[in-house]
């Protein structure tokens, strides 16, 4: 899910992130990548247009250009605009206490997801604890209530139905189904209705009457448009549409699991004002989850559920050099060499902790204090003194060569020497770890270097 938008975003983000000053001009071509990611992930014009210039604007204010490290803080700021552009925290339901029954009315066009979405639904407010009823009004459609009776079956909730009130000789009442149900809730203690309502394939006429006489008799608590995220920009519009001739307290969005473009997910709350409630994420009752715009809006940026120091890690050890790191570590065959590309990412970093438990079989087993930025620095020096050769192996490493590479970092033989000292020291650690870790923790750290 979002695969697409995910990739081009965090290409993007490139531009920017792990660098230690960023210029106008890397600020602008990240944006601009950020603009092209969302236009193919088929967000509104409108909307791509507000984002990217609040996002600018924020980027250039004060705050970014004293920062110690701008390159994070920019994508910080794609983050928080995500965020707020995705509708800025977990909508809930607002339904009433269990002595009163509440009504929530599923719409949309046919195909959307209504009927499976109202027994996830159900399934949810179940598993919370109160008593719902499906309601079986989607009269149009012959198969409509069978399909829903086999969901409620499966999910242990009751269904009510009408005989006779659908199909082509039916009354098509969808009111006088709505008016049993509430009868027969009453005589069941259920304290929340969640009524399947008629879609069409369009929008038209007859639906929206009868969606609006439906919604005069029941005076719903929740009116959640069911919309397929596949659709991208036309899902926006019939929300649009759909709001202006019912009025919508929120949105489900469907099939998340297949791969959306993700645009009518960021132009949704901007271009309507109604949150997204909830997201379906598979065909069963139980894939479904509440919108949560962070974890989302994490998910866009590539960087998980949220913009931590470990999964920019991920950006600059990529998987590939894990592997490889765990193969030489194993074999004893880490080098010099290796050891300031290491140097060099973790200076990349903000965090070095982060970076640490990254690398495999070095998790938990140096902290932060045990590593002052200094040092860094110097043994930096030190290894970029050396010839390649020498970092290739460190055994050719005499006293004139110690004395030459001291001379070249500017600093004294005796450092080169402890330097070496413990690049001995953390091999041979690396290795035990290497090994012992094989099949164990090293291997959940590559899974979640894969991530
Ligand atoms: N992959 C996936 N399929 C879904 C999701 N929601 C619904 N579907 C499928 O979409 C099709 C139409 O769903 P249905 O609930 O009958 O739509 P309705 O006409 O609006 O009532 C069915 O095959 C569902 O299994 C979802 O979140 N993910
Ligand atoms: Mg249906």
């Amino acid at each position: 899910m979002l695969d697409k938008l995910t990739q081009k975003v965090s290409d993007a983000l490139r531009f920017v992130s792990g660098k230690s000053t960023i210029t106008e001009k890397n600020i602008s071509d990240a944006v601009e990548a950020i603009k092209m990611a969302l236009l193919e992930a088929d967000v509104n014009l409108r909307v791509v247009r507000r984002f990217v210039n609040s996002t600018i604007e924020d980027a250039r204010g004060e705050k970014v250009l004293r920062a110690v490290d701008p390159g994070q803080q920019f994508v910080k700021i794609v983050h928080d605009k995500l965020v707020s552009f995705l509708g800025d925290s977990k909508q809930d339901l607002s339904l009433r206490g269990p002595d009163v029954l509440s009504v929530i009315l599923m719409l949309g066009l046919q195909g959307s997801g209504k009927t499976t979405s109202s027994a996830k639904l159900a399934l949810r407010l179940k598993k919370e604890g109160r008593k719902p009823l499906l309601v079986a009004c989607d009269l149009i459609r012959p198969a409509a209530v069978e399909q829903l009776s086999a969901l409620g079956s499966r999910i242990g909730v009751p269904v009510y139905k009408e005989e006779g009130a659908g199909g082509p000789n039916g009354s098509h009442d969808s009111v006088k189904v709505y008016r049993g149900a509430v009868d027969w809730a009453r005589k069941n203690l259920i304290d929340t209705l969640v009524i399947d309502t008629t879609g069409r394939l369009q929008i038209d006429e007859p639906m929206m009457a009868e969606l609006s006489r439906l919604k005069d008799a029941s005076r719903p608590d929740e009116l959640l448009l069911v919309a397929d995220s596949m659709t991208g920009q036309s899902a926006v519009d019939i929300a649009k549409s759909f709001d202006e001739q019912i009025g919508l307290t929120g949105v489900i969005l469907t099939k998340f699991d297949s791969d959306t473009r993700g645009g009518a997910a960021l132009s949704l709350k901007t271009i309507t004002g109604k949150p997204l409630k909830f997201v379906g994420t598979g065909e069963k009752p139980e894939d479904f989850e509440p919108f949560y715009p962070d974890r989302i809006a994490g998910r866009i940026l590539g960087m998980g559920d949220v913009v931590s120091l470990v999964e920019k890690a991920q950006e600059v050890i990529s998987q590939k050099e894990a592997l490889e790191l765990q193969k030489k570590m194993e074999k004893e065959n880490f080098t010099l060499e290796d050891w300031l590309n290491q140097l060099r990412s973790v200076k990349k970093m903000g965090s070095l902790q982060s970076m640490l438990d990254m690398i495999p079989g070095m998790a938990g087993q140096v902290s932060e204090e045990d590593i002052n930025r200094e040092d860094l620095k110097s043994q930096e020096a030190i290894l970029s003194s050396m010839t390649r050769k020498e970092r290739a192996n460190y055994l050719i490493i005499g006293p004139s060569r110690r004395s030459r590479i001291a001379r070249g970092s500017g600093t004294s033989v005796a450092e080169v020497a402890r330097l070496i000292k413990k690049f001995e020291k953390t091999r041979s650690m690396m290795k035990k770890m290497a090994k012992m870790n094989k099949n164990g923790q090293a291997q959940a750290m590559m899974r979640q270097l894969g991530r």
